[in-house]
């Protein structure tokens, strides 16, 4: 499908949330990096999942069981088709992008990083891309280092390069910044990387709504989702990791179906995806997710993309017809995904986010858990927008008008 085909308004038809009045004015949600509303086919999958299937998964010998089971291992391939791994069985369901990182960072990073080894990220992580490396360096005696960024919220790729070394151990980058919105070029990163046998995770928390994903061609180790900012329901995450590597690395927990066999001697660790799922799973919620996988894939990628630029652009121009002596603009990368910070002169990001709120308008305002970026520009904070499929050129204008306001006032 491409962007002339989507009709916005029957997408905006299958959000019922969207069809609120919020203060008093029709809700216009543009908080879409934090979570992205969900469409019916994803309320009514998990309503009836409750409804007629609810049952524990991989062990009941009854028939709600094996269907639920079935359910689940479908949104596992539906997942791997997603991101094109070679086998389901790489993709583990996790609770969210958070839970992904310190799994890896508690496992891989703790059986295989030793002093002197380096671990790299980015000034632009969000704090789940930060502190999971900080306490698993501060545990294995591992350092960790910086990526630097360029004023316009740029990855500096020359420092990338220099920084990389036989130490570096592993490279854990975002795809794309939920405060700047900047698509960091991964291929580039994960080439470098591999030159140096280093591992790359990608932080795909804002990538996965926005951008084609393929794991093979890029040959990423491994690659983290969250379901909430893919319009799944909470709850949910996926890691990715080749199995040559899930292979090799220790169990994250220990508890029901991550064994083959346990005594008191010793306990035989069940194979991959298995041994990083311990304890019941969010069943419904993952079964939920498919249905946010088949809602994106139905509309595609591409059109996704090309609308989210479309209304970033008019977001943007807007912006700039205001005055860039009244706001001022965080992350003007080329390449982003639709994502917009920026101050109003003279305001505190938190009371313009209020203002808004009274209008029915909702973004994001604070330091977006990315206090590092944020003391790079020596702010505390910003205002954001940021877009899904259902938001709409009106909506902008909207909030451009309200700003407008705000500015004249
Ligand atoms: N990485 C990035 C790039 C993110 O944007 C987020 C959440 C996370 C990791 C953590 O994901 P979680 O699903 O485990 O919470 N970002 C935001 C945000 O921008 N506003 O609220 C949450």
């Amino acid at each position: 499908m491409n962007v002339a085909s989507l009709d916005i308004s029957s997408i905006r038809n299958q959000f019922p949330i969207l069809h609120q009045q919020v203060n008093g004015h029709p809700l216009i949600y543009l908080d879409n990096a934090a979570t992205t509303q969900k469409p019916l086919s994803v309320i009514e999958a998990l309503d009836n999942y409750y409804k007629f299937h609810n049952a524990n998964i991989h062990r009941g010998a009854h028939a709600l069981a094996d269907r639920s089971t079935g359910f689940y291992e479908d949104t596992r391939k539906a997942v791997q088709s997603f991101i094109n791994a070679k086998e389901a069985a790489e993709c583990i369901f996790t609770k969210g992008v958070t839970e992904s990182i310190n799994l890896v960072a508690q496992t891989y990073g703790k059986a295989f990083l030793k002093p002197g080894d380096e671990v790299l990220i980015s000034y632009m992580e969000h704090h789940s891309n930060i502190v999971p490396w900080q306490m698993v360096c501060e545990e294995t005696g591992a350092k960790l280092k910086v990526i630097p960024i360029h004023a316009n919220g740029e990855l500096d790729m020359n420092a990338f390069h220099q920084l990389l070394s036989a130490q570096t151990k592993i490279v854990a980058c975002v795809w794309a910044s939920n405060a700047l919105g900047t698509i960091n070029p991964v291929k580039e990163i994960i080439e470098a990387a591999h030159q140096y046998k280093a591992v790359v995770l990608l932080d795909g928390a804002q990538a996965g709504s926005h951008l084609p994903i393929n794991v093979q061609t890029l040959d990423v180790d491994f690659l983290t989702l969250s379901s909430h900012k893919l319009y799944g329901p909470t709850g949910v995450g996926v890691l990715y990791g080749k199995r040559e590597l899930l292979d090799k690395m220790p169990p994250y927990q220990g508890g029901g179906e991550m064994i083959k066999d346990v005594s008191f001697e010793k306990t035989t660790y069940n194979d991959i995806p298995f041994k990083f799922e311990a304890g019941t799973p969010n069943i419904g919620d993952v079964i939920a997710f498919k249905d946010a996988l088949d809602f994106v894939n139905d509309l595609g990628k591409e059109a996704i993309m090309q609308w989210e630029t479309q209304l970033l652009q008019h977001f943007v121009m807007g912006l700039k017809e205001l005055g860039s002596n009244r706001i001022k603009l965080f992350g003007t990368a080329p390449h982003k995904v639709a994502v917009q910070s920026f101050l109003i002169e003279g305001k505190h990001p938190f009371d313009t986010g209020l203002l808004l709120d009274a209008k029915g308008i909702a973004v994001r305002t604070g330091h977006h858990c990315t206090q590092p970026l944020m003391k790079f520009f020596g702010i505390e904070g910003t205002v954001r927008a940021s877009f899904a499929i259902y938001n709409t050129i009106e909506e902008i204008d909207s909030l451009l008008a309200t700003l407008q306001k705000m500015i004249n006032r």
